[in-house]
């Protein structure tokens, strides 16, 4: 790149990490340090910006660091994207390492052998106002025959703690014949790789409320959502009776699909298929009147 497209992407950085939901990082960009052996090619198609940048594994240890251009503005969720372009020549492990300043958030890997092209959420980690943003990927552990791939990296604002819900419809959910939706109130989806809890409300028929506990994991891959809830509403279930829902799905979002057993299912009192949905007024209400 030269001087002036330089300067403009720079100053076009400044202006989307300003705006505070998105940062983009491309490969050749001043806000990417390649260090080791890397080799600038254009030979594949859907990379990012002017070009990509390859290492072969083993020999050299080569190291790609992505840092955002300015300290992150928002303690908060971000959900990290990356882009690669696809070729058998990949790693199907790239690993891609999230710091918050100097701490280690999460790894994630990635399959580059697929999936190329376009921008994929790999996961999201807390990251600290303050703090400068890193996404860190190596050919560590990659072999002698494989390439990574680095082209670019996104962070995306997802929420900060506490000021939003997290919905998930069973069967069409509240307001469909049969549908029931459950609401965590201020729920922020855990990191991949760990739980948290939940609580909030179930919404059934036309007014029945119930109040729900429980705990939400998400695993190391991010592909699956897990969570497990307790549920009374004693003119609904019954005085003295608990609901119980298991309810596996597919993060919203998530663009490195689902897991090939996942059947995105309620398995419990409320059964029937099960997905992550737009948290609405009419669910996310809490009334002081119901059955
Ligand atoms: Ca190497
Ligand atoms: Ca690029």
């Amino acid at each position: 790149m030269n001087w002036l497209g330089r300067l403009i992407s720079v100053i076009l950085i400044g202006l989307s990490a300003q705006a505070n939901s998105e940062v983009v990082i491309d490969s050749d960009d001043n806000s990417a340090t390649l260090t080791g052996t890397w080799t600038q090619a254009k030979t594949d198609p859907g990379f990012y910006g002017n070009d990509y940048a390859t290492a072969q594994g083993a020999g050299t240890a080569d190291t790609a660091r992505f840092f955002s251009p300015r300290a992150i503005t928002s303690t908060g969720i971000w959900c990290i994207q990356a882009r690669w372009t696809s070729g058998t020549t990949r790693t199907t492990s790239a690993k891609y390492q999230v710091y918050d300043g100097t701490t280690l958030r999460n790894t994630f890997t990635a399959n580059q052998q697929l999936n190329g092209g376009a921008w994929r959420r790999l996961g999201c980690v807390t990251l600290t106002a303050g703090k400068t943003g890193e996404v860190r990927l190596s050919d560590t552990g990659v072999s002698a025959a494989n390439i990574v791939v680095a082209d670019g990296v996104r962070w995306v604002w997802e929420e900060g703690p506490g000021n939003s819900d997290f919905c998930i419809a069973v069967s069409g959910g509240f307001g469909t014949s049969g549908g029931t939706t459950f609401v965590g109130k201020g729920f922020v989806a855990p990191s991949n790789g760990t739980c948290k809890p939940w609580s909030g409300i179930m919404r059934t028929a036309s007014t029945v409320v119930g109040t729900s506990t429980g705990a939400a994991c998400l695993s190391n891959d991010g592909k699956l959502f897990t969570v497990t809830l307790q549920t009374t509403a004693p003119e609904w279930f019954g005085i003295g009776v608990t609901a119980t829902d298991h309810i596996e799905l597919c993060p919203l979002g998530a663009t490195l699909g689902c897991p090939a057993h996942a059947g995105q299912s309620d398995r419990g009192t409320n059964s029937g298929p099960a997905a992550q949905v737009a948290c609405t007024a009419a669910v996310s209400t809490i009334p002081s009147s119901h059955d």
